[in-house]
């Protein structure tokens, strides 16, 4: 008698990873998910990995030692996103699991919306939108609505990685000069002048944070930070949430000592006290993490976790590891 030993048993934490289908999967292997809509806590988590080979996961998943220790055939932990702060990497390498993220796939879409978050705070296109729902739209007063230029302003680029290059691209495009600032000094590439964080705060109208979240990161831009940036200048992040010090920056935003600002990332996330007041500062917009959220990106990152996951479970190393 003959017997086939059971594929691997991948968990996927999430329902409905766009273009899943498509992806190749090792002979045999079962896919587990939550049901659609369904958001595991990390009880849930620790219950529908126990004899999983794979996982595969989103940033809000907190991927701690708890779950590494309830895991025992667990190998690698494929994140669909390029940020990995929410892995305990230490713990991963303690049981031997490999980690795995997606670089270089969602840069052009997270610096697009970027760029949205620049012309939406700068040219005040949320309070625009708004006056029209409400059927406000008023006699023309030439004062109103006035925002400040995108076009040929200077932009600082705060963590020049992949994602800050291709924000920096856009920004040439707008004839706009852009300045960088980063932990490990980059090669010049023509686009982007390396500067001190002070003196590229105080030089930019408009800053984009493309940091990852790390010790070093935490906290990065507070009041004296915004007070570099000035009255006319244009704070954005699609980086992490806690890079900026959100109460400083609404104080800053109330008190004109800051123009404009755009947060696609926050330190709740999700954000759901519709009280919230980020939620309610004229000059701020605010997006619910959405920076990778294109069908394309997100079918290539999809593509690329579950590369990786296959990789490691037939014994090849992963071609995306995340950095040690
Ligand atoms: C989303 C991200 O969080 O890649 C990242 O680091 O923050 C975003 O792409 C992700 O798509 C959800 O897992």
């Amino acid at each position: 008698m003959s017997t086939t030993a059971p594929g691997p048993r991948i968990v996927l934490s999430r329902y409905g990873y766009p273009g899943l289908e498509d992806v190749p999967l090792p002979a045999g292997a079962e896919l587990v998910t939550p049901p659609a809509g369904a958001s595991p806590d990390a009880a849930e988590l620790r219950e529908l990995v126990a004899d999983a080979d794979a996982l595969v996961v989103s940033t809000p998943d907190q991927v701690d030692a708890d779950l590494f220790a309830a895991a025992p055939r667990l190998k690698v932990v494929a994140l669909v996103a390029v940020g990995f702060d929410n892995v305990d990497l230490e713990a991963a390498a303690r049981h031997g699991v490999t980690v795995t993220h997606t670089p270089g796939v969602l840069a052009d879409a997270t610096a697009d919306l970027a760029f949205g978050l620049i012309l939406m705070a700068r040219r005040r296109l949320v309070e625009a939108t708004d006056i029209m729902r409400r059927g406000e739209w008023g006699a023309f007063d030439p004062r109103s609505f006035l925002g400040l230029d995108v076009a040929n302003a200077t932009l600082g680029i705060v963590g020049y990685g992949r994602i800050g290059a291709a924000v920096a691209r856009r920004a040439a495009g707008f004839g706009m000069t852009v300045l960088q600032h980063s932990r490990s000094p980059r090669p010049d590439d023509g686009i982007a002048t390396a500067a001190p964080l002070d003196e590229l705060l105080e030089r930019s109208d408009v800053v984009s944070l493309n940091v990852p979240r790390t010790p070093q990161t935490t906290g990065l831009i507070g009041a004296r930070e915004l007070d570099l940036i000035g009255p006319r200048g244009t704070l954005v992040s699609t980086a992490r949430g806690g890079v900026v010090d959100e109460a400083a920056l609404l104080d800053a935003l109330r008190n004109g000592r800051l123009h404009s600002a755009g947060l696609d990332v926050f330190a709740t996330e999700p954000l759901r006290d519709p009280h919230d007041p980020l939620l309610h500062e004229p000059r701020l917009v605010c997006l619910p993490h959405i920076g990778s959220a294109s069908i394309e990106t997100r079918t290539r990152m999809t593509a690329m976790a579950l590369r990786n996951v296959c990789e490691v479970l037939a014994g090849r190393p992963a071609p995306n590891p995340v950095p040690a």
